[in-house]
């Protein structure tokens, strides 16, 4: 056991460092719960040109959808159904989404997804 113990340092290192890599990968990824007409989020930052993870939750008990026109995204949310988004924005910028369900906009389920360079 004890010729073990020198290499206990640098494992932690490396243990240290590849959650590092870890978290550093989770930060373009974002989780939105729809909730009683409303996005749980409205503003969800990503870094250009990364992938991007976008989970949407519906917990309410019937349709929604995720719509963000820039990205020709048009996800329809069945009642307490969860998708899984995935795309790389190029440029920064601001973009809209919304639900286009009819009346959900006008509702006030819209946010924005803003991409930092
Ligand atoms: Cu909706």
């Amino acid at each position: 056991m004890k010729k073990l113990r020198p290499f206990i340092f640098p494992l932690l290192l490396i243990l240290i460092c590849l959650l590092a890599a870890c978290g550093r990968a989770a930060a373009n990824e974002a989780t939105i719960t729809i909730k009683e007409m409303a996005f749980g989020q409205s503003e969800v930052t990503v870094k250009a040109g990364q992938l991007v993870t976008l989970r949407l939750v519906n917990r309410d008990g019937y349709t929604h959808a995720f719509d963000m026109d820039a990205f020709e995204i048009h996800t329809s949310l069945a009642a307490n159904e969860t998708a899984v988004l995935r795309f790389t924005p190029e440029k920064p910028g601001r973009y809209p989404f919304y639900c286009s369900s009819p009346g959900h906009e006008m509702a006030g389920m819209v946010g924005t997804l803003i991409v930092e360079p």
